[in-house]
C-alpha cells in the first residue's frame, strides 16, 4: 500500500509501488464534500468559490492529478480516469447548480417586476397652446395659405426702424400714442412689429407678402384693456399695381376664412404716418350678425384691425420706387381677437399663467 499524502498546495505525493486506495478515498472525499457544500450554495459568487476551491488550477481534485507524476506507471491510468470521472461529475453538479440559481434569480427578478396591469394608470397632464398662441396660430395658417410667408425681428430695435422709417420724426405726435421703453436715444423696444417689414423691404425686391407676428412695447399702464407688453401681428403686400382693391380683397378673405362666409366688412377712413390712404376695416358682430347688442355696442360692427396703402416715403426710403411699386400694410392686435373669440373680459388673465384660466383654452 502506498502512502499518500495529501498536500492542498503543492498536490499528493504518491509512495510508488503500493496501490491506491487512499487517494480513491481522498478523491471520494473531494467529490462528497464538494457536494456537500454545493447543497448549501444561494448564490452564483458562492457557487464560483466552490468551483475553483475543488477544480481550479490550484482546486484540491486539480492537485490530485498534479501529484500523478509520483505514481506508479499502473497506478497512473487508474487514479488518472478516477479523477477525471470526479471532475466530470463535480462540474455537471456545478453547471446544474448554477442553472437553478440563474432561473431562481430570473425568478425573483421577476416576480420583484410583476406589472399589476389592473392598477390604476398615472394621468399624464397635457399641456395646451395659450389662448393667444392659439389666435396667432389661426392667423399664420389663413395669410399663410394666402401666399404670405412669416418675417421676424428683434424686439430691441434702433429708433430709426421703428420710427423714423415709418414717418414717425422725433417730434411727431405719434411718438406720445407709440412712447415706449428707450435703452438709449437711438435704441427702444419696439412699439409694433412694422420695424421688420422696413428691414425687409430694405433687403428684398418685390415681390414682398409678408407677416410678422410678435411682441410689442408701449409705455402704457396695466389695466382690463392695456398692457405694456402686447402681441401684434402686421402685413405687408408690395408689388407693382398693388391697389386698394387688393387690400380689401385680401382682407375680406381673411375675415371670412376667421369668422365664416357670412362676416361683412366694413372700412373707415383713418390716419397712421407710415400709410396713405389709411383706414380702419370693422367685422360685422359675430353675436348678433349686424343688427346691434351689448357686444358691439348697438354698432353691428366691431373694429378688427387697421390698414392702408404704405406711404410713398416709406418705400423710398427702403429703396423702393413709389412710381414703380406700391403696397398695402395692416396690423392686427393679437389680443383683442382673442379676448373677442373667448369671451375675455380682462387682458391681464392672458399673462398671468393662472392654469384655472389657461385650462380652459
Ligand atoms: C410698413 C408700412 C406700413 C402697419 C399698420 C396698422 C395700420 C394698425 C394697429 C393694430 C392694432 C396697432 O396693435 S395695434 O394697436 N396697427 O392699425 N398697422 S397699418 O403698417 C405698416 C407697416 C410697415 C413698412
Amino acid at each position: 500500500m502506498s502512502s499518500l499524502l495529501p498536500c492542498r498546495a503543492g498536490g499528493f505525493h504518491f509512495k510508488a509501488g503500493k496501490g491506491n486506495p487512499i487517494v480513491k478515498e481522498r478523491i471520494e472525499s473531494i467529490k462528497s464534500d464538494a457536494e456537500q457544500l454545493l447543497t448549501a450554495i444561494s448564490s452564483i459568487e458562492d457557487l464560483e468559490a466552490l468551483r475553483v476551491r475543488f477544480l481550479g488550477k490550484k482546486g484540491e481534485l486539480t492537485s490530485v492529478l498534479k501529484g500523478l507524476g509520483q505514481a506508479s506507471p499502473e497506478e497512473r491510468p487508474v487514479i488518472g480516469q478516477m479523477a477525471n470521472e470526479a471532475r466530470v461529475y463535480l462540474e455537471e453538479k456545478i453547471s446544474s447548480a448554477k442553472s437553478a440559481l440563474e432561473q431562481k434569480a430570473t425568478a425573483e427578478k421577476l416576480k420583484a417586476e410583476v406589472i399589476d396591469v389592473t392598477m390604476p394608470g398615472k394621468k399624464h397632464a397635457t399641456g395646451s397652446r395659450h389662448p393667444l398662441q392659439q389666435v396667432e396660430d389661426r392667423l399664420s395658417s389663413i395669410f399663410l395659405g394666402l401666399g404670405f410667408s412669416i418675417a421676424e425681428g428683434p424686439d430691441v430695435e434702433l429708433d430709426y426702424y421703428n420710427f423714423e422709417a415709418l414717418n414717425i420724426p422725433k417730434n411727431h405726435p405719434a411718438r406720445d400714442t407709440q412712447d415706449t421703453f428707450y435703452i438709449n436715444d437711438d435704441v427702444v423696444l419696439r412699439s409694433q412689429t412694422s420695424p421688420v417689414q422696413v428691414r425687409v423691404m430694405e433687403q428684398t425686391t418685390p415681390p414682398i407678402r409678408i407677416i410678422c407676428p410678435g411682441r410689442v412695447y408701449r409705455s402704457d399702464a396695466v389695466d382690463a384693456t392695456h398692457s405694456p407688453v402686447f402681441h401684434q401681428m402686421e402685413g405687408l403686400v408690395v408689388d407693382k399695381g398693388v391697389t386698394m382693391g387688393d387690400l380689401r380683397g385680401t382682407l375680406e378673405l381673411f375675415v371670412k376664412e376667421l369668422y365664416g362666409a357670412d362676416a361683412k366688412v366694413r372700412f373707415r377712413p383713418h390716419h397712421f404716418p407710415f400709410t396713405e390712404p389709411s383706414a380702419e376695416m370693422d367685422v360685422s358682430c359675430f353675436v348678433c350678425g349686424g343688427k346691434g347688442c351689448r357686444v358691439c355696442k348697438q354698432e353691428g360692427f366691431i373694429e378688427i384691425l387697421g390698414c392702408g396703402m404704405v406711404h410713398p416715403d416709406v418705400l423710398r426710403r427702403c429703396n423702393i420706387d413709389p412710381e414703380v411699386y406700391s403696397g398695402f400694410a395692416f396690423g392686427i392686435g393679437l389680443e383683442r381677437i382673442a379676448m373677442r373669440a373667448y369671451g375675455i373680459d380682462d387682458m391681464r388673465l392672458l399673462y398671468e399663467n393662472d392654469l384655472r384660466f389657461l385650462k380652459q383654452f
